[in-house]
């Protein structure tokens, strides 16, 4: 790079600075952090455009600097962040880099207590309404990672760090949960604290916050009942939220969804052809698979899903059930022949590999039907274990959704 060319300033070589270089690309940056090379961690510390890139504060020429990206463990007392502002250099939290190049709808999540399981509910009830939605934020991977990708919605969770760096978030929903003292070396008071996190709702559509909670603006769009304990708090902010950006929820739906295990009869989706996708990965046997069926035989045929390890099962009871109550079937694994010698005429497909399970169940599952994913099988013939499999068909089934 030239000497007088200009740069983005990124302040903070951790997870936030390491996406802020990913989004910029071929643009000129520089990073400055205010701990010695040798402190950093290892991953900063291998990492060839922050070696590159990495500036000591008496080189950092203010004049050439375009704007500033600070990551939210960043300083705000700093010195530098001082002759920043007096040279009037925007500085922006990755968020609001985030909400400033992706036009997806933006619901804000923050408070004291609670943020990633709303946020992560929220991501879970959206997609299930068959819109795709992701939580990002304070809770994981920063929001830069995802900033070329387009959902219906991003729900972020903001910490009162973010806020603090930008106090004017741009979004289509805020939310916030509760204010009780936290973070008070950063933020000295707690009148601050509270000021802070109810910033959130400077720049935002609709508002909502805890009617309950005295620290909380009383002059929002909509408020949620949160005299009551904090699981149900959060479930109640949940529902005002969806209800408010049109998804509509019963409590009870929403309580028993939550409370759903991982793997068993696990709901995960819902697509725009309003096929339902279910994913029972712990049915390791006939007799699951076989119960999996009868709780949702009906009316409704089901798309089956099954195959992996037998441990010699004998598949001839399971057969009958599927020719009763599936309209079609996919069979893969070490012994799918075995399945498929049962089935005889029935309309059955077979996969050799499981991104080709996932890609015929979605080219051949009708509009309005239930997919069942209940291997009646052990997983280790493909898998780690049960989990592992579960977790691999719903991540399968929502990128080739997303692509
Ligand atoms: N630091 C320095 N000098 C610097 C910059 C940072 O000493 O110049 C120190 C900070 O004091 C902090 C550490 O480095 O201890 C990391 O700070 P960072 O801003 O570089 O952190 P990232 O690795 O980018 O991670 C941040 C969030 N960290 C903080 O807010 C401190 C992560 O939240 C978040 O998951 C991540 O971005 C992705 O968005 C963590 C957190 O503790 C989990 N958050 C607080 C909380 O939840 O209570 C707010």
């Amino acid at each position: 790079m030239h000497s007088e060319d200009k740069y983005v300033l990124i302040l903070g070589a951790g997870q936030t600075g390491l996406s802020a270089i990913n989004f910029l690309k071929t643009k000129n940056f520089k990073i400055f952090d205010t701990r010695n090379f040798i402190e950093l961690p290892e991953n900063i510390k291998n990492n060839f455009l922050i070696k590159e890139n990495l500036i000591s504060e008496d080189r950092i020429n203010t004049k050439l600097i375009d704007y500033v990206i600070c990551s939210p463990g960043f300083d705000l007392s700093h010195q530098l962040i001082k002759k920043l502002k007096d040279k009037n250099i925007s500085i922006k939290s990755d968020i609001e880099v985030f909400i400033e190049n992706n036009d997806s709808k933006i619901i804000l999540v923050s408070g004291t207590n609670g943020k990633t399981t709303v946020s992560l509910l929220l991501e879970k009830f959206i997609s299930l309404k068959g819109f795709s939605s992701k939580a990002i934020g304070n809770l994981g991977r920063p929001a830069l990672d995802y900033v070329d990708i387009k959902k219906d919605y991003f729900v972020i969770e903001v910490s009162s760090f973010h806020l603090e760096i930008s106090d004017n978030l741009k979004s289509d929903l805020s939310i916030l949960l509760n204010i009780t003292e936290d973070h008070l070396d950063r933020h000295k008071t707690f009148d601050n604290y509270k000021n802070i996190k109810n910033s959130i709702f400077n720049n935002s559509n609709l508002s909502i916050g805890n009617k309950d909670d005295e620290n909380i603006r009383k002059d929002l769009t909509n408020y949620f009942d949160g005299n009551v304990n904090l699981d149900i708090a959060n479930l109640n902010a949940v529902k005002a939220t969806l209800d408010n950006i049109g998804l509509n929820y019963s409590f009870k739906e929403l309580e028993e969804q939550k409370f759903k295990p991982e793997h068993r009869m696990e709901v995960f989706y819902k697509d725009k052809l309003n096929r339902i996708f279910i994913n029972d990965s712990k049915a390791t046997n006939c007799g699951a698979t076989l119960a999996a069926i009868n709780s949702i035989k009906g009316d409704e045929k089901i798309f089956l899903i099954c195959g992996g390890q037998s441990k010699g099962a004998d598949f001839s009871r399971l057969a009958q059930e599927i020719k009763k109550n599936c309209y079609g079937v996919i069979i893969y694994g070490e012994d799918k022949n075995l399945i498929i010698d049962e089935l005889s005429d029935f309309n059955k497909l077979t996969a050799d590999s499981f991104e080709e399970v996932v890609s015929l169940c979605l080219k051949v599952s009708k509009p309005d039907t239930k997919v069942l994913f209940s291997p009646a099988c052990a997983s280790f013939d493909m898998f780690k274990n049960f989990e592992d499999r579960g977790n691999k068909f719903k991540q399968f089934i929502l990128n080739e959704r997303d692509a």
